[in-house]
């Protein structure tokens, strides 16, 4: 059986939707990044770069949220275009790349420096929330134009930006977060409401993950920042 080892995050939980929508039967393990867990070695064994998602599925071994939804897409045959149909795959790929390389490394960073870093941080605030509003406003050109990420299908682009979706207003704040973001919003209520995305949801509340942001979730979450106490 798959083994998914995951946490409540963005990330794996667009891995969590797709693992629902295909009904495949999964082992879901829960890795406890505030508590460290994600350092283990047998979890580093899995995924090197110690974060989650990291799949097992027999002798495949897949990390990183997109290559797991491409890896298991692909497997099942849903969910994305055939290879043969280069003009459809090609969109598949840049959007899917898309999210992964820039809605999620500059959402996660918004985050950390809206919500987490020490002062000053006026000018890497203003740097990852302006490249937050700039990635999410060509997703909302998209789904201005579009019912679903590449057309009138739904498929893993769309799972990769509802995963990341679920935290607009806390990624990029402000009173008002969705105003500018109605497609944005769409989509994620659209895909909220599926069946599969409630049952990836339950996977939150069925595991207890550690939610204190206390001195030790720091040390694990935000390691570069011993160097600055040794200097
Ligand atoms: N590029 C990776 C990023 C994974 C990632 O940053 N995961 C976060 C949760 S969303 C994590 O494991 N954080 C724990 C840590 O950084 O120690 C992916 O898309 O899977």
């Amino acid at each position: 059986m798959i083994q998914f080892y995951f946490n409540a995050a963005p990330n794996p939980m667009k891995v969590a939707l797709l693992l629902e929508e295909l009904g495949l039967p999964y082992q879901a393990v829960p890795v406890d990044t505030r508590k460290g867990e994600q350092f283990a070695p047998a979890f580093l064994a899995v995924n090197p770069n110690g974060k989650v998602p990291a799949l097992v599925d027999g002798d495949a071994v897949v990390f990183d949220s997109n290559a797991i939804l491409l890896y298991l897409a692909d497997k099942a045959g849903r969910f994305v275009p055939a290879i043969a149909d280069s003009a459809a795959r090609g969109s598949m790929l840049s959007w899917l790349m898309f999210v992964a390389s820039g809605i999620g490394p500059f959402s996660g960073q918004a985050v950390h420096f809206r919500h987490a870093a020490p002062q000053p941080k006026e000018y890497a605030l203003n740097r990852y929330d302006y490249e937050a509003h700039r990635h999410w406003k060509l997703i909302e050109d998209r789904l201005a134009a579009n019912r679903f990420m590449l057309g009138d299908e739904y498929g893993i682009v769309d799972m990769a930006v509802w995963g990341w979706a679920r935290l607009v207003p806390y990624v990029l704040g402000g009173e008002t977060p969705w105003a500018q973001y109605p497609g944005v919003k769409r989509l994620l209520d659209e895909v909220s409401a599926r069946p599969a995305a409630q049952r990836a949801e339950k996977l939150k509340t069925a595991h207890t993950f550690k939610t204190e942001t206390d001195d030790e979730a720091r040390r694990f979450m935000f390691p570069q920042n011993e160097r600055l106490k040794r200097a």
